[in-house]
């Protein structure tokens, strides 16, 4: 062992307020599905027959302060103008100003930001979509938005997860809400979702707490329930 002294996280504290749930269960094996799973937007009735595939390519804005929990649940209950009408050319400058940050690496800091805030293309390397660096921060509120184009109207078992709380709809239906700043776990939730034939349009709103901030949507061939 070196006595050199190793550099303590900063431990930033999440203002927020809400109670960890560390509760979930694991539905789905990561280590046999992670490395298989495919990136994908555009599905056919065979491609989501043959494996995991999950959604890549997104459009994230963010980060706004996030409001304090209500006893510890994260308020979903008001709906954000983009909520209801999705505008990609949108600008804010309603955003963050200060914030502090920790990464999944553990790269962590603080500083200023201009508070203007436009739509951001990402495609995520990873099946989890991480808020980039130069986007995250603590006790912060974002959007990611994409559209995934359906040969044919097909119902699949979505794995949906979120870091750290999150709402997610698809064409304006909510799929998914995690209200706790909860562990990400890749199978946190299984649901089964109906995607229309076409264009269908998904809006996930996410609230991060501490450190990285992250979510995933994993088109599932088939979960042994
Ligand atoms: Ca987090």
């Amino acid at each position: 062992m070196s006595d050199e002294e190793v550099l303590k996280s900063l431990a930033f504290q999440s203002g927020l307020g809400a109670s960890q749930d560390r509760s979930q269960v694991v539905k789905i094996n990561k280590e046999d599905v992670l490395p298989n799973a495919m990136p994908g937007r555009r599905f056919s009735a065979n491609s989501s027959r043959k494996g995991y595939l999950y959604i890549d390519t997104w459009h994230i804005i963010g980060p706004w302060d996030a409001e304090a929990s209500d006893n510890g649940v994260i308020n979903f209950t008001k709906i954000y103008p983009l909520e209801r009408r999705m505008d990609l050319d949108a600008r804010y400058t309603t955003g963050k100003t200060k914030r502090q940050f920790s990464d999944e690496r553990e790269y962590q800091g603080e500083d200023t930001l201009t508070g203007k805030l436009s739509w951001k293309f990402y495609q995520s390397p990873t099946v989890e979509v991480r808020i980039p660096r130069g986007q995250l921060a603590n006790d912060a509120l974002y959007f990611a938005y994409t559209e995934v184009f359906f040969e044919e109207a097909t119902t699949l078992d979505v794995a949906i997860a979120s870091d750290d709380a999150a709402r997610i709809r698809v064409n304006g239906k909510v799929v998914f809400e995690d209200n706790l700043l909860s562990k990400y776990e890749i199978g946190e939730q299984v649901r089964r979702v109906h995607f229309k034939k076409g264009i269908n349009k998904i809006l996930v709103r996410l609230v991060n707490g501490t450190g990285p901030c992250r979510f995933s949507l994993l088109l599932t061939p088939e979960i042994k329930k």
